[in-house]
């Protein structure tokens, strides 16, 4: 299949999504999310991805939302459907094993918001412009916005978000925890591969093991997400990458790790 509203790359085991439909500020219709979808599902079957990262193309918009001429045309069954289906492409991003990286570049509102949020962390353009605007449409968050926003800056401010429909600057962003840095546009894909190229040096049973029991973690009370980190510590010494981790530090090398996620 030929992508026509994202633009897909892999770079030295980095793959980059970048959502493209410009014309509408890289809005979310059923065609870009399938095309999402079948991207995901590639990466997900390519070991030798090591990150993927996210943003939009043009200087403009991360993603500004589902796509609303779409939205006028459900009723409650279609709404119904198309929420499931985002929330499964969602979820898939999340649970990918690797690093995910959301690269907002300009608006990320509604959806875009929502992709952003289910990345393991997020890094800003100057121009950057978060929101949950949907209930300016009559509608709330479908994508997950009420559950993961939450659960990421307290249900406090992520109810001021969903409630006014407001949206925050980057800065605002960086004050509450939603975003971990803002750089200048021209410098955000720098600062991304930056940060990206020194985690695809470590082991990916390792990055695995420490996004899942974190993911995990936040859904369950702190002893059973102590037990969860107990037990993913104790798999990362199924993989050859523990024992070349250590004896690279004792042997005062550099560590080349090797271990496969299958
Ligand atoms: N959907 C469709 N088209 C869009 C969208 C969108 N979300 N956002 C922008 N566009 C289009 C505009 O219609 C316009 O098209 P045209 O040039 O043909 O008129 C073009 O993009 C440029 O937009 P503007 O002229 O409006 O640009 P501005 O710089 O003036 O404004 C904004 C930029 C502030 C981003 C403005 O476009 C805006 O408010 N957009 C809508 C943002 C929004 O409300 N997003 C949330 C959508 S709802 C959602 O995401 C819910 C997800 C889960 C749904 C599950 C439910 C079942």
């Amino acid at each position: 299949m030929t992508y026509e509203n994202i633009v897909y790359n892999v770079t030295e085991g980095i793959a980059t999504i970048t959502f493209n439909r410009p014309k509408a500020l890289n809005a979310l219709n059923g065609a870009l999310l399938a095309e999402l979808s079948l991207a995901l599902d590639t990466i997900a079957a390519d070991e030798d991805i090591r990150i993927l990262v996210l943003t939009g193309a043009g200087d403009k918009s991360f993603v500004a939302g589902a796509d609303i001429a779409e939205l006028a045309t459900f009723d409650s069954l279609k709404a119904k459907s198309f929420a499931r289906s985002g929330h499964d492409i969602i979820n898939k991003l999340q649970l990918l094993p690797i690093t995910v990286i959301a690269a907002v570049n300009g608006f990320a509102l509604g959806g875009g918001t929502e992709i952003a949020i289910a990345c393991d962390f997020i890094y800003a353009s100057t121009n950057a412009k978060f929101g949950q605007p949907e209930i300016n449409l009559g509608v709330i968050p479908g994508f997950g916005g009420t559950q993961r926003l939450s659960r990421l800056i307290g249900t406090g401010m992520a109810k001021e978000l969903i409630f006014t429909g407001k949206m925050i600057s980057a800065e605002e962003a960086l004050q509450i925890g939603l975003v971990n840095k803002v750089v200048p546009q021209e410098n955000l894909m720098e600062e991304v591969m930056k940060t990206a190229g020194i985690i695809v040096s470590k082991g990916k049973v390792s990055l695995r093991e420490a996004k899942q029991a974190v993911n995990k973690g936040m859904n369950v009370d702190l002893a059973t997400g102590c037990g969860i980190e107990i037990d993913a510590f104790a798999l990362c010494y199924a993989s050859p990458d523990a024992k070349e981790g250590t004896a690279a530090f004792l042997e005062k090398r550099e560590a080349v790790f090797k271990g496969s996620l299958k």
